[in-house]
């Protein structure tokens, strides 16, 4: 049969980077339903960073380990620190999403330990910063976003490179690793909306392999 409906749009955003537009829409609603199921267990909180500022995006992880910050660094925990208790389990959902798009964009074998999961409110930015405490950095990072549109920012290798503007909406996935896997990026301060799923939030999962 006929499908006119291209739902496997790709960008290039750079060298071994790709958004992934749509990816994530088929299983939507089941990544929606799993986030509310691991805030369940570990709350969204908004940690300090180790200059001592709140982060403005609230987050929370699942799988074998988490990112967390405080004063004393960045470091990935396989406790939650609010709870002492171990991060919930990545959903076969997330995972199965996570290496399938990684196998697409050209990644073989990602397999990940690590979900970040992050919520922003309107108002709510993620400054640039590198991905850069995981151990193996020959690994991608998976990023999928859900709920209100956002403006991404991707830079280069170097601070001052002037970062390239991509929207990202929900359902977006973006995969980038290799010559790409240590540049600066950031989120643009979340613009106030309505989202059918989500209302006035942006979800936003980074899987990587940390260990
Ligand atoms: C976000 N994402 O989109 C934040 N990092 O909310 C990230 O910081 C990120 O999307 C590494 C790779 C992909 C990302
Ligand atoms: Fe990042």
């Amino acid at each position: 049969m006929l499908d006119l409906f291209d739902p496997q749009e790709r960008v290039v955003i750079g060298e071994q980077a790709v958004l992934m537009r749509g990816r994530a829409l088929a299983v939507d609603t089941a990544l929606l339903a799993a986030i509310d199921a691991i805030a369940g267990r570990a709350s969204f909180r908004r940690m300090v960073t180790p200059g001592g500022y709140e982060m403005s995006v609230a987050m929370t992880n699942c799988g074998r380990v988490g990112w967390v910050t405080d004063r004393t660094g960045y470091r990935y925990a396989p406790h939650d620190p609010a709870t002492g208790r171990p991060w919930p389990p990545l959903p076969d959902v997330f995972a199965t999403l996570a290496h399938d798009a990684a196998t697409e964009a050209g990644f073989a074998d990602f397999f990940p330990d690590a979900c970040l999961v992050n919520c922003y409110e309107p108002g709510a930015r993620l400054s640039l910063h590198q991905d850069k405490d995981e151990q193996d950095y020959r690994h991608p990072v998976v990023s999928v976003s859900l709920g209100l549109p956002a403006t991404f920012q991707f830079g280069g290798l170097k601070r001052g490179d002037r970062p390239l503007k991509v929207p990202l909406t929900h359902g977006d996935v973006v995969v980038w690793g290799g010559a790409s896997r240590l540049v600066f990026h950031g989120v643009l301060a979340l613009k106030d909306g309505d989202h059918p799923l989500t209302a006035r939030r942006r979800f936003n999962l980074t899987f990587r392999k940390a260990l």
